[in-house]
C-alpha cells in the first residue's frame, strides 16, 4: 500500500501555508484521496509529479520521508554525474541521494539519470580502480549508495495503471550486477509500464517459470558478465524460445553483449541505453 501523507506535511515540506496547498488540492493541481472520515491524503508520487510540473522546492524534505538537502543541486547533468561520483567514492550516502532525487524533481528522465550519471559515475570509478587509484570498498560502497539512491526514486515514481503492460527482467546466473536492472526497471515504470526487476543471478528455469507465470508483454535481460560463453548461449536461446512462443518480447542490454556474440542470439531488441529501450517499449504499444 502506498504511504500516504496529510496537507500539512507536505505544506511544511514545501514550505507553503496548508491553507494554500489544501486549495491546489481542490483545484486538481495536485491529486489527493479522502479518507473514510473525509480528511484529505497524498501519495509522494503525486506530490513529486506536483513539484516537478510547479517548480516548488522542497525546503524540509525529511518531512516527506526523503533524504536531507544537502549542498547545492546541480543545474546540469554533467555537473550531476561529478558531484554524484564525488559523492558516490566519499560514501556520502544522503548527498548522493539527494543529488539524485534534486535531478529529478528538476525534470531530468530516469533514463538520462540512469545512462549519464550513475552509468557515467560508475564508469569513471570502474576506470579509477583499474587504474589502482582506489581502493575496492569504496566501488562497493557506492554500489550500496546507489540502490539507495534507485530505491528513493522508485517511490517517487508515479504508479502505473493498473492495465499497463507487464515488464519483468534480470540477471542470469553469474551476473552478479544489480544497478542495470534496478535502472531498466524504473524506466520502463517511468514510461507507463508496470516492470518488475526480479533481481540478479538467476537460473534460465526459474526465468522461465516467470515468463509463464506473469506472462508479461516484454521481458528484458541485462548481461554485464558472461563466465561461459556456451552455457550463456543455451540458457538464453532456450529462454528466448519460451518468450517468444508466448509472444513476449525480448530486449537484452548490457556491456557484456559484444557484436560478436549478438550474431550468435536472436532477440527482439539489442539497446545500449535506457533511452533505446523505452523508444522500443513504446514502439510495443502503439497499435499496428
Ligand atoms: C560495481 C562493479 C562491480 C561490482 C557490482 C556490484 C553490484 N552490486 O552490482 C562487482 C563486485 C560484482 C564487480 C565484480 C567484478 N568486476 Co566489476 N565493475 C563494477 C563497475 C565499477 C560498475 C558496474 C555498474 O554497475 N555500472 C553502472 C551500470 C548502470 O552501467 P552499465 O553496466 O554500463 O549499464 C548501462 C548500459 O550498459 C545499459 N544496460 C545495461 N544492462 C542493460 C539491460 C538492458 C535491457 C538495457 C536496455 C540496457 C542495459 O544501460 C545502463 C545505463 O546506461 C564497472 C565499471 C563500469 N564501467 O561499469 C566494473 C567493471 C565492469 N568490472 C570489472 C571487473 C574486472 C570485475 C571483476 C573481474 C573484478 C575481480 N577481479 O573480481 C569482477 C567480476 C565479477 C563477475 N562475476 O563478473 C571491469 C570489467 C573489465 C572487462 N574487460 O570486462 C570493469 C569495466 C571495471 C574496469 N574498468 O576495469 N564489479
Amino acid at each position: 500500500m502506498k504511504h500516504l501523507l496529510t496537507p500539512k506535511q507536505v505544506a511544511q515540506a514545501i514550505g507553503v501555508s496548508e491553507s494554500s496547498l489544501k486549495r491546489w488540492c481542490d483545484r486538481g493541481a495536485l491529486s489527493m484521496v479522502r479518507t473514510a472520515g473525509g480528511h484529505r491524503r497524498l501519495s509522494l508520487d503525486d506530490v513529486v509529479a506536483f513539484l516537478r510540473q510547479s517548480g516548488h522546492q522542497i525546503v524540509r524534505p525529511e518531512l516527506l520521508g526523503l533524504p536531507p538537502a544537502r549542498g547545492q543541486s546541480p543545474a546540469t547533468i554533467d555537473r550531476g554525474r561529478e558531484m554524484v561520483r564525488q559523492a558516490l567514492l566519499a560514501g556520502e550516502d544522503a548527498q548522493c541521494r539527494r543529488i539524485v532525487l534534486d535531478l529529478y524533481l528538476a525534470g531530468t528522465s530516469v533514463c538520462e539519470i540512469g545512462d549519464q550519471v550513475l552509468a557515467g559515475a560508475f564508469h569513471d570509478i570502474g576506470d579509477a580502480w583499474e587504474c589502482g587509484d582506489i581502493s575496492i570498498y569504496r566501488e562497493r560502497r557506492g554500489c550500496e549508495i546507489a540502490i539507495h539512491a534507485l530505491h528513493d526514486l522508485s517511490g517517487a515514481l508515479p504508479q502505473p495503471p493498473l492495465d499497463a503492460p507487464r515488464a519483468i527482467g534480470g540477471t542470469l546466473e553469474s551476473d552478479p550486477y544489480q544497478l542495470p536492472t534496478l535502472m531498466v526497471e524504473l524506466a520502463l515504470r517511468e514510461a507507463g509500464w508496470q516492470a518488475t526487476s526480479l533481481g540478479t543471478l538467476l537460473p534460465a528455469l526459474t526465468l522461465m517459470d516467470a515468463l509463464r507465470e506473469n506472462k508479461p508483454r516484454l521481458l528484458w535481460l541485462s548481461v554485464s558478465s558472461i563466465p561461459d560463453v556456451e552455457t550463456f548461449l543455451a540458457d538464453f536461446a532456450a529462454l528466448h524460445a519460451a518468450a517468444t512462443e508466448q509472444g513476449t518480447a525480448v530486449v537484452v542490454g548490457g556491456r557484456a553483449l559484444s557484436e560478436e556474440l549478438r550474431r550468435q542470439m536472436s532477440y527482439s531488441a539489442y539497446c545500449d541505453t535506457l533511452r533505446h529501450m523505452v523508444s522500443f517499449a513504446q514502439s510495443l504499444r502503439q497499435p499496428a
